[in-house]
């Protein structure tokens, strides 16, 4: 299989709720996790552009949904992190209805769902993936922060945190700070895309032959 790349990466717009979201792509690929696990500083590795997305140590920077355009083809979408401490009950509303309504939308292809390759989920944590489950989006976990701890341990970290949440044992040890896992996020990038693609192709098809209400041509007649 060809290595995938990203070679364009830019910014389109930030939608908040009741906004409408811009026209859909080929493909959308939403980032989703704890405030300060890593989401902005994940896209501008995979981007390899550290200005794409604003990052901070102030958790809760990214507070709508923010879509940027890759390679002119597809979306990859910061999603606000939850959890922060010194959220009021009407900003956690303000996040539910915004997330839930996304995963709700039918727009997002695949979901990567950042837990920290250091710590047991949080209860955040185990909600989000259960909002997962329940939205039948495909996702992929992904550990973040893997250069906190040895090398020796971050696979059996990682997929301890997966299983810790109740998924599948299996998370990508990632790193940003020293672009750990970046290979196959990108593996995993390209193989989404295709996908994406080729269903949309299958169903579009699909759509053409029930279209028809003769049905197809009798090469008799
Ligand atoms: N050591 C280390 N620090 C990281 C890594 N990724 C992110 N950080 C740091 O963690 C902090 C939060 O990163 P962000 O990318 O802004 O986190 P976020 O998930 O987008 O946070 P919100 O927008 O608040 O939801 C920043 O200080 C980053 O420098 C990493 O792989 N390793
Ligand atoms: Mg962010």
């Amino acid at each position: 299989m060809k290595p995938f790349a990203i070679k364009q990466a830019s910014f389109l717009t930030s939608v908040g709720q009741g906004q409408t979201p811009p026209a859909p792509l080929a493909c959308e690929i939403a980032v989703v996790g704890r405030s300060n696990v890593g989401k902005s500083s994940l896209i501008n590795c995979v981007c390899n552009n550290r200005k794409l997305a604003k990052t901070s140590q102030t958790p809760g920077k990214t507070r709508l949904i923010n879509y940027f355009v890759l390679n002119r083809d597809f979306y990859f979408v910061d999603l606000p992190g939850y959890g922060f401490a010194k959220t009021s009950k009407a900003q956690q509303q303000e996040w539910g209805g915004l997330i839930g309504d996304y995963l709700g939308s039918g727009r997002p292809n695949h979901l990567f769902l950042l837990i920290d390759i250091r710590h047991e989920p949080s209860p955040e944590d185990r909600q989000m993936f259960q909002w997962t489950l329940y939205s039948g989006v495909p996702f992929t976990l992904i550990a973040t922060k893997a250069d906190k701890i040895p090398k020796s341990q971050r696979n059996v970290a990682a997929n301890r945190a997966a299983k810790l949440l109740g998924a599948p044992p299996y998370a990508i040890p990632f790193s940003a700070e020293e672009k750990i896992g970046g290979e196959e996020l990108l593996l995993r990038i390209g193989q989404i895309v295709e996908d994406a693609k080729a269903n949309a192709a299958r169903a579009l098809r699909e759509e053409g032959a029930t279209d028809d209400p003769a049905g197809p041509a009798d090469p008799d007649a």
